[in-house]
């Protein structure tokens, strides 16, 4: 960014308020917040989808390979998207920059990186899985106040262009003075950030969970689960507040939903089509049960997994109303904003708590985990199972439909990987010689745990004590009391699951099906 000071004459000119390098910079960059902020609110009026700054953040999403994608969520975790943006800010002030320092004497360069901005979004916007033509409006709307802009506050930075043979324009405004110059540009970004800023908060105002009521849940509210955790030795507790439960998804900006717009089509290998609203879907057979939700990207220790109490409808009741013909295999299901998944439908018919769930933890759904509607099916990881912002069901075979991340190199079926992970102690802590109590969290979601050992320092696995266990969708609680001499050492987990199977050593990545080996810290006891 340049600075006021930067903005001092160049040679060949005499008056101390003559326009230098500084002035074109400074109005390239004002141009191009205009335009992006201009852009957001148009956007936020006609077209959430239009937002060329967000569709071309999308666009990278969609395009980047997936190295580059676990290396991102490797070193920014779930700050991947703000990570993402500011990488965004960041590209395009430096080549405003550069636009501006080659305008001071030829206002095509300003011109020609508003348009090629403009395309940019433009392209980004129609190669978007949900492209309507009005999503063409914002970017139209940028790039005019773009072009705009930055005639404007050129001439008011450098003066009339040396006047070109035939070019019949009406010359720009002389140079201003310095101070008269960074007013009304200091004036125009203002207007810039304001714009942009409600843009985002209309968007943000149009829809939410405030507009629902949700039926009561069919056995009264969820009772508390007794003895479900540690979280006195240091647990998570056992239901996750909604605000702490992880997000992971690819919607740089959340879509928001109204529920009178929303409706869901299932479609595809049935004997008729079925398309529900919220109301015909609200006033189907509910049930709330716990579930938790595990990320395939989750690392071994990783902490992208949370546990919910959601209220639902049965997705096989769904199906039943389709009705699903033989020969069926899976579903694909798609997302508001394009995003899409698939599952088998053995999960989904063979009795577990498969719903289309509609609240979370007694209250309609956040927007950020999928309101108004979104699958959650136990055991399966998220991927592959818990569609956010669902609005469209197609019954098909395995061959018949790959998902979004299959695309990818990730696998077409995701079963939950039996894990364990120590909460406490932390690795690296150090922790007081003598007795303590180690502590964390086990999962084998619609399996069930049935225990948990942990070896120190390469020695014999040690049972550990388990809390209850009120369903086996959830994750279970461990904690055991040890002995630690002074000096290193090395505490290990493993989980076996009621199917007999231990959790395995066996060091893998999370791509393509989800990471394993055993959770390990290191701990000095003093
Ligand atoms: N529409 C949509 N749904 C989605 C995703 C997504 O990117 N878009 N990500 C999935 C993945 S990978 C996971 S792990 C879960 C995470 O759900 P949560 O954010 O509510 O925890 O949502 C799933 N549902
Ligand atoms: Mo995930």
């Amino acid at each position: 960014m340049a600075t006021p000071t930067a903005d001092r004459p160049s040679l060949g000119e005499h008056v101390d308020d003559a326009p230098g390098r500084g002035r074109p910079v400074v109005a390239a960059v004002v141009t191009v917040g205009a335009a992006v902020g201009v852009g957001e609110l148009v956007a936020a009026l006609v077209s959430p989808a239009g937002s060329p700054f967000l569709a071309v953040g999308q666009a990278a999403i969609r395009l980047t390979p997936e190295w580059l994608k676990e290396t991102a969520i490797a070193w920014f975790g779930t700050y991947d998207k703000v990570a993402l943006l500011t990488g965004m800010v960041v590209v395009i002030a430096a080549i405003t920059v550069l636009a501006g320092l080659a305008s001071r004497r030829d206002e095509r360069p300003g011109l020609v990186l508003v348009v090629a901005f403009g395309l940019l979004g433009v392209a980004a916007v129609v190669t978007a899985p949900t492209f309507a033509p009005l999503d063409l409006v914002p970017s139209g709307a940028a790039v005019l106040a773009g072009v705009l802009v930055w005639r404007w506050l050129r001439g008011l930075a450098v003066g009339d262009p040396a006047p070109a043979g035939d070019d019949p324009a009406p010359a720009p405004a002389g140079a201003v003075s310095r101070q008269r110059f960074l007013t009304t540009a200091g004036l125009t970004a203002v207007g810039a950030i304001a714009a942009g800023v409600v843009g985002r908060v209309v968007n943000a105002g149009a829809a939410g969970p405030t507009s629902v009521t949700l039926p009561p849940a069919p056995a009264g509210p969820a009772p508390v689960p007794v003895n479900a955790d540690f979280v006195a030795d240091g647990t998570p507790s056992w239901l996750t507040a909604p605000a702490d439960f992880y997000r992971i998804d690819t919607a740089l900006s959340v879509p928001r939903i109204s529920v009178a717009d929303w409706s869901l089509r299932v479609h595809g290998m049935v004997d008729r089509e079925v398309t529900l609203t919220f109301d015909q879907l609200r006033a189907m057979r509910l049930v709330e049960a716990p579930v938790t939700l595990t990320c395939v990207s989750n690392e071994v220790g990783g902490t992208l997994i949370s546990n919910g109490q959601w209220l639902g409808v049965p997705i096989r009741d769904v199906l039943a109303l389709a009705g699903v013909r033989p020969g069926a295999q899976q579903i694909a299901s798609t997302s508001s904003d394009g995003w899409n998944a698939n599952t088998p439908l053995g999960p989904l018919t063979d009795g577990r708590n498969a719903m289309l769930a509609i609240g979370l933890d007694g209250a309609p759904l956040p927007v950020e985990h999928g309101f108004p509607v979104r699958m959650v099916v136990p055991g399966l990881y998220g991927y592959v199972s818990a569609t956010k912002w669902i609005t469209d069901i197609e019954v098909t075979t395995f061959d018949g439909f790959t998902s979004y991340w299959e695309q990818r190199g990730w696998g077409k079926f995701g079963p939950v990987k039996t894990s364990s992970r120590i909460d406490v102690p932390r690795d690296g802590a150090t922790v007081p010689a003598g007795p303590t109590v180690a502590a964390g969290v086990a999962w084998a979601q619609h399996t069930g745990i049935a225990g948990v050992e942990v070896s120190v320092d390469d020695g014999p696995w040690q049972p550990a004590q388990l809390a209850a266990e009120p369903t086996v969708d959830s994750w279970r609680m461990w904690r055991l009391p040890l002995t630690l001499a002074r000096g290193q050492h090395q505490l290990r987990v493993r989980a076996t699951d009621r199917s007999g199977a231990v959790q395995t050593g066996v060091e893998a990545l999370s791509i393509p099906d989800g990471a394993t080996g055993w959770h390990t810290v290191a701990v000095t006891a003093v």
